[in-house]
């Protein structure tokens, strides 16, 4: 099973072949399985919401429940959202009460596109204590009364569309089994092209660092173009709003979320600090945003770190190619709209356009004339999914899967894995040395004890009753390292076995 060798030099070989024409089927061999086989049981649904809204209101009207998150505290306490408008509390037999309305203070809230609703959410390490969270969602600009903090450079609020919001939620009693207390916007950005597409997705903390660290207690925020490249309407398919780091668009920020009248720090784009530490803050460049940590990004809309070694990793969705997995460090530039995996995106090529791959020059391929892109550790292409997930560094109780990056497809279900010691290898300033990526096999024991070979999409056509075409498969992971698998289909949250 051990082929990368083999399998970089193929690459590469077909990569240079291939040199200044246009590429249709850019990454070989497909993603197979090899022989990881892991069980896959329920462990809760949610309560029903279809209905909630109007059919044009809600992107997938059929679907149960729309889970993109699970969430334990350090307490045991567990959460799980619907991108609906809910925020629900496990109880001690995983059955769901809610915690907090979120559509009821969101009234503006954009329902109908694949990432929108109630997006995210994430607690403050000291949640217990201090009873903060964070929230992220999208609003229509339109009746709007909330004037965005930040409008792409060349644009007017007139092109103002939707809005991308981060707000802190201070929890009175931390304790309580409902939220109950105050909140406090923290940014609001503009998008500008028709559709909220790539909007602000997640925030998280980094769970590595410790009380007294550098980032301990900053935020970090998905990297996302905002729809520049496939969003709709006039300004999309707009190269030219990426590759600067005199804007949000694309980049990953890092922020305290402290007012700067609390803190006594730097002042941010919104109400929040920019942390003296970050390197575009320190720079002395003030056309550079203090805010951004790594720029370069399609759709990264999850984070994840290494609770081992530190390791942080985004999994950021391509075009009509090239699905990645990234190792983020600080002042990367990460591509986009340049880059699609390790190849050249044709948009930026005179008279190309955003569906079109050009493989890039041998020397630049192989390391040997540096381009100032930094690449990704693992890719699969259209043929094997159409859109990453996050995925986790696992060190849980499932042997076959310890010492592996564990991630999938959100769109076909699949889910797949990669040794973390073949990703941090392949983090060699090398563009053609990538890890090899390998899927994962499920299995659910039927009354009997006997294995029964399944996949997600049958799951959850079960669970639905139905055929599904999409499995909008998210993972997440609990406080003591174990993978949640869920659905925005079937309101279902299930979880890897031992
Ligand atoms: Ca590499």
């Amino acid at each position: 099973m051990r082929l990368p060798l083999l399998v970089v030099l193929g690459l590469a070989l077909w990569a240079i072949q291939a040199a200044g024409t246009q590429i249709p089927d850019p990454i070989h061999p497909r993603v197979e399985k090899r022989g990881l086989m892991v069980e896959i049981r329920e462990l809760t649904r949610l309560p029903d919401t279809r209905g909630l809204r109007p059919p044009d209101q809600d992107v997938n009207p059929p679907g149960t429940a729309r889970v993109s998150y699970v969430r334990d505290l350090p307490d045991g306490r567990r959460f799980v959202n619907d991108s609906r408008g809910f925020l629900y509390l496990l109880d001690h037999d995983h059955r769901p009460t809610v915690y907090a309305d979120v559509a009821s203070v969101f009234p503006f809230s954009v329902y109908n596109r694949l990432e929108s609703g109630f997006i995210c959410f994430a607690f403050h390490p000291e949640f217990a204590a201090n009873g903060l969270f964070y929230t992220v969602h999208g609003e229509y600009a339109a009746g709007n009364p909330a004037v965005p903090n930040f409008i792409p450079p060349g644009f007017t609020p007139n092109d103002v569309t939707h809005h991308n919001v981060i707000t802190e939620w201070h929890a009175v009693n931390p304790a309580a089994s409902r939220f109950e207390g105050t909140r406090r916007e923290l940014l609001r950005v503009a998008h500008v092209v028709a559709n909220l597409t790539h909007p602000l997705g997640a925030v998280e903390f980094n769970p590595t660092a410790r009380p007294g660290a550098p980032d301990y207690g900053l935020i970090y925020t998905s990297g996302s173009d905002f729809g520049f490249s496939n969003g709709g309407g006039p300004h999309a398919s707009n190269p030219g709003q990426t590759q600067r780091l005199d804007t949000l668009m694309t980049a990953i920020l890092r922020i305290d979320p402290r007012s700067p009248t609390g803190s006594g720090g730097a002042k941010g784009l919104g109400d929040y600090t920019v942390p003296a530490i970050n390197k575009f803050a320190a720079d002395g460049d003030p056309k550079t945003l203090g805010e951004i940590y790594a720029y370069g990004f399609r759709n990264a809309h999850r984070l994840s770190w290494d609770l081992t070694d530190g390791t942080m990793f985004a999994a950021d969705i391509g075009m009509n190619h090239v699905e990645e997995i990234n190792i983020v460090r600080e002042g990367g530039n990460y591509g986009w709209m340049k880059r699609e995996g390790y190849f050249e995106n044709g948009v930026t090529r005179p008279g190309g356009a955003l569906n079109q791959l050009f493989a890039l020059s041998a020397p630049v391929l192989e390391g040997k004339e540096p381009d100032g892109f930094t690449y990704p550790v693992a890719m699969y292409d259209h043929s094997d999914g159409q859109a990453v997930s996050g995925g986790f560094a696992y060190h849980g109780r499932i042997e076959s899967l310890r010492g592996k990056f564990v991630f999938g497809d959100i769109v076909r279900g699949r889910l797949f894995a990669a040794d973390l010691s073949a990703l941090r290898k392949a983090d060699d300033g090398i563009p053609h040395t990538v890890a090899p990526v390998e899927e994962i096999q499920l299995f659910v024991k039927n009354s009997d004890g006997a294995r029964v070979y399944v996949t997600l999409r049958e799951l959850i056509e079960q669970t639905r009753g139905a055929t599904v075409t999409r499995a909008d498969l998210h993972l997440g992971v609990s406080r003591d390292g174990e993978l949640f698998v869920t659905s925005r289909q079937d309101g279902t949250v299930r979880m890897l076995v031992p």
